[in-house]
């Protein structure tokens, strides 16, 4: 503990398009799977905290819905989350694909980020994938576009410059308390992590066929007496039938392997035997039942 400095901390919040890496930076930050890493975009939808704690300081990292223009309701609801996160942090990181560059996507999120007064990281993540003589050009392209207070490149996958980008966030932290316990690398439910988690394996294991419309929703969660194990039942929500029978596949196969693979992510959640149960069921045009949001865990 450093005597000479006060204490420093505060909420950081991360945005970027789909895929650019805003999981794979968290996780590399944390250590640990908490965020949810898939090749799919928009696998994250509700806000995810990692609390990054050191000496001198305590940051919390707060993973934000992807922005985008919304297509239908629950589009609009993400953007109200993301739109109100961005006001209340100490800091936003800007983070964006150096292999892709400048695109549409940026554009819109640019024009919220001018809505606030929350100074902002543009963060080039990906660096391991471009030649060094891109980066240059790059840097000059997205100055002109907002006034960034720092601008990084880094490798969430590699590592390379993340302990550069955290002192600069530690720099930019307020005087504040230390929030959470030091061993504390989350405060979201269980509950979601695992629901995230049962999602996660539909989406790969049925690749374009099923998509980010599936919610899952978690009808039990117990520790079941004389036995060890702890019970999980899960619901798997489909828009249409014929999603259902993929979701289910050949005499319950694809089920099957969703279960297997999210049960060992699941026990390493809890540390604990777990037995896992998971249903599918068919509820046609969830998205735009705004009213249902509140019932499949989102929250405002
Ligand atoms: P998110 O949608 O922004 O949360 O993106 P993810 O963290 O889920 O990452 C999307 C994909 O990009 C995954 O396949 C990651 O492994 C990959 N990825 C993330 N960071 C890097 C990086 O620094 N370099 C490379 N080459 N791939 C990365
Ligand atoms: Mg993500
Ligand atoms: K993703």
């Amino acid at each position: 503990m450093n005597h000479n400095q006060p204490y420093k901390s505060g909420f950081v919040s991360i945005i970027g398009r789909p895929n650019v890496g805003k999981s794979t930076f968290i996780n590399r930050v944390i250590g640990q799977k908490i965020a949810i890493m898939s090749d799919k975009p928009q696998t994250t939808r509700n806000k995810i905290q990692g609390v990054y704690t050191t000496n001198q300081s305590q940051t919390i990292f707060i993973d934000t819905p992807g922005i985008h223009k919304p297509k239908h309701k629950l589009g609009d609801f993400m953007m109200k989350v993301a739109q109100n996160t961005l006001k209340e942090v100490d800091l936003v990181l800007f983070m964006i694909n150096a292999e892709e560059g400048y695109g549409r996507g940026d554009e819109f999120i640019i024009e919220r980020l001018k809505q606030t007064n929350t100074p902002v990281f543009l963060i080039i993540n990906k660096i391991d994938q471009i030649h060094p003589d891109e980066l240059l050009p790059l840097i000059e392209q997205y100055k002109k576009l907002y006034p960034f207070k720092e601008i990084v490149p880094i490798s969430a996958l590699q590592g390379n410059n993340i302990d550069t980008l955290l002192q600069q966030i530690e720099d930019l932290l307020p005087e504040g308390p230390q929030y959470y316990p030091e061993d504390q690398v989350t405060d979201h439910p269980e509950r979601f992590i695992i629901t995230e988690l049962i999602r996660e394996k539909v989406l790969h294991l049925t690749r374009e066929e099923i998509p980010h419309s599936i919610a899952v929703v978690m009808d039990t969660l117990e520790r079941r007496e004389n036995n060890a194990a702890i019970y999980v039942g899960a619901t798997i929500i489909v828009e249409r039938n014929s999603q259902k029978g993929i979701v289910i596949g050949k005499q319950g196969s694809m089920l099957k392997e969703v279960g297997k693979r999210a049960r060992v992510d699941i026990e390493a959640l809890l540390g604990s035997k777990v037995f896992l149960e998971l249903w599918v069921k068919v509820q046609k045009d969830w998205r735009n039942k705004a009213s249902q949001l509140r019932d499949y865990g989102f929250r405002e």
